[in-house]
């Protein structure tokens, strides 16, 4: 028996086998999940298909967050597959590129409504219509970022959009608490993904978390994946409304000294 045996899980979020959202994809199937997958776009659909197919998966939707239209259509077609599911997963973010970088405060009207639509607010818009449909004992789970707490150079807009999110995951616990539905995010390291890799300097990211983090090195998408499972199963029940780190200790550091001494 897995931890999810019986279980059906909705992803948000898988781009490609790199996506943190496939790490748990992965976790969930080992663990008797049966999983369901949103794509943005035809592009992806070609990435996502067969991934989803590998794990036996036969409910593939298209839905992009910043549509109503198209979040309707999702949750009736989840309505019309499943009826009631257990687990649903946000692994969704996005800014313009050109906010990642330079000052914060030239951030644009129209790029912060940006941001915080997709990054943000869509926790929202999916969570309204996948409450009904939830069993108790649900789990829903975003993923988030420590720019949200601490200034992390060029995160700019986005450290707001997750600041957002990360308040959001807990006024969200609160309302679904009696129904006894968790709501919780885990906040990761940096990891190289679709998203990160449009990113520059990300590699020296990389590079100063393996020196600059108690465990001397970054964390993978299968160790997300991990904690994702103990979110989503029994194990979790008594935790909703947090924010875990998955970052190999890094938010910890309150001071950096070149020499262990
Ligand atoms: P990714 O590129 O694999 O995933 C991002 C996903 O967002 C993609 O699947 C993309 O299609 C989807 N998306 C963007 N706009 C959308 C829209 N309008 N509608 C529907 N889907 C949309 O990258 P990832 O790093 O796996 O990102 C997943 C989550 O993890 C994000 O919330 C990100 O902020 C968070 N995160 C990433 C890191 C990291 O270093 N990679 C660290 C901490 C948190
Ligand atoms: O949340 C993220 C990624 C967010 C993201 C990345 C992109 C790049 C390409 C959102 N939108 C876009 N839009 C694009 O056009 N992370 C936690 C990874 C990340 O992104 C950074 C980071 C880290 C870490 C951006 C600047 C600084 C650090």
């Amino acid at each position: 028996m897995g931890l999810l045996s019986g279980k059906k899980a909705l992803i948000l979020g898988v781009a490609n086998d790199r996506s943190i959202a496939w790490g748990i994809s992965k976790a969930f199937h080992q663990e008797g999940a049966e999983l369901g997958f949103t794509f943005l776009g035809e592009a992806l659909e070609k990435r996502v298909r067969p991934l989803a197919e590998s794990i036996g998966s036969k409910f593939i939707f298209p839905c992009d967050v910043s549509q109503d239209d198209q979040i309707n259509q999702l949750f009736q077609a989840v309505a019309k597959q499943w009826g009631k599911f257990d687990i649903l997963v946000h692994a969704i973010a996005f800014a313009n590129k050109d906010e990642l970088g330079g000052f914060f405060y030239n951030t644009s009207r129209p790029g912060f409504h940006l941001a915080l639509d997709i990054s943000a607010y869509s926790l929202i818009a999916v969570t309204r219509p996948a409450v009904p449909l939830l069993n108790p004992g649900g789990s829903i789970i975003t993923l988030t970022y420590y720019g949200s707490e601490k200034v992390v150079p060029n995160y700019n807009i986005m450290g707001v959009a997750k600041a957002a999110l990360e308040a959001s995951v807990r006024y969200l616990a609160y309302d679904l608490g009696p129904q006894q539905i968790r709501v919780n995010a885990i906040s990761a390291g940096p990891i190289k993904t679709l998203a990160a890799s449009g990113v520059s300097g990300f590699k020296s990211m990389l590079k100063a978390s393996e020196t600059t983090t108690p465990l001397k090195r970054n964390v993978s998408q299968d160790e997300v994946g991990s904690t994702a499972l103990y979110l989503a199963s029994s194990l979790a029940s008594g935790v909703t409304g947090e924010i875990i780190f998955v970052d190999a200790g890094a938010n910890i550091i309150g001071m950096q000294l070149d020499k262990e001494n």
